[in-house]
């Protein structure tokens, strides 16, 4: 199943869809409000979250997606980040740094590159506007497959877009927080896929489109299947020797770089979409 938080006011619910039909669960169930009550009901029970979920449908109302207002689908108190996990990534930054040749070394060791990415307050959801930084002049959207993360075990997977100044990160390596975490550096959403509903996460087809004053600027496309490192192996080293909170989300690394001479601009429509997820929509506004 694919679930989606909804706001009603100030509150929110938590919706199922299975293939044909979405289900407002909160209606059957008033505590479960959103994916960390599901999923804390299902480790409660033993079992996994679509058994629990598939167990509340028949007291459930259905509805209509459409006329939902969907949000950011988890509340994680961290996201972090995997780098350099496709070779596509590893080049381009090679070419845009000063200092080519950590990004080899990282993409052929054997430790990954895992940062800290964003707070929910850095977070926005499908629909919103991400960020460039009005301090750079080379801005992209990277995006990537995200593991969500309970007591660091995966629980489902959504779409990430770790928004990113080329320009901070070519300057200089050191610079890295600075390109990757201010206001709106990141979306994630539209839903969160169950891991039986995803099936293998390393099998799956990713595009991205750009929009700018209604016409496509840069469309690619590739497959899950070129990443280096599993993410297992990735959760593996976010949450070694590191006390990880109770939800979280981890971004697992770019697989689409648009050419070089190519920058995110205010008002430019970003889309990804991952094979049994959906679809990640977001505007762009400088911050
Ligand atoms: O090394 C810098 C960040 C890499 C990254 O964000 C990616 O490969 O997606
Ligand atoms: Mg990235």
């Amino acid at each position: 199943m694919k679930y989606y938080r909804l706001i009603d006011g100030c509150e929110s619910r938590l919706a199922a869809a299975g293939t044909n039909t979405v289900y407002d669960l909160t209606s059957a169930r008033s505590n479960v409000q959103s994916f960390r009550d599901l999923v804390q009901a299902a480790v409660a029970v033993g079992e996994d979250i679509d058994a629990v979920a598939e167990r509340m449908v028949s007291n459930a109302e259905q509805i209509d997606l459409s006329e939902q207002i969907i949000d950011v689908p988890v509340n994680a108190e961290e996201i972090w980040a995997a780098g350099v996990t496709y070779r596509v990534s590893e080049e381009a930054r090679q070419s845009e740094s000063e200092m080519p040749d950590v990004y080899q070394q990282v993409y052929d060791g054997d430790r990954p590159e895992i940062f800290f990415k964003a707070t929910p307050s850095r977070t926005v959801g499908p629909g919103s506007a991400v960020g460039v930084r009005s301090d750079s002049g080379w801005d992209v959207p990277e995006p990537e497959l995200a593991a969500v993360l309970y007591d660091g075990d995966i629980v489902g997977y959504t779409i990430g877009n770790d928004v990113s100044s080329r320009s901070i990160e070519g300057e200089n390596p050191l610079y890295l927080p600075q390109a990757k975490v201010y206001d709106r550096c990141c979306s994630i959403g539209p839903c969160i896929a169950s891991p039986e509903t995803v099936g293998d996460p390393h099998d799956l087809s990713i595009s991205m489109t750009i929009d700018r004053d209604g016409e496509t600027v840069f469309e690619g496309e590739t497959e899950t299947s070129k990443m280096v490192t599993e993410c297992e192996e990735l959760a593996a080293a976010y949450t070694r020797s590191n006390p990880t909170p109770e939800l979280a989300v981890l971004l697992t690394g770019t697989s689409i770089v648009p050419e070089d001479e190519f920058t995110l601009t205010e008002g430019d429509e970003v889309g990804i979409e991952i094979e049994g997820i959906g679809t990640l929509q977001n505007g762009v506004t400088t911050v």
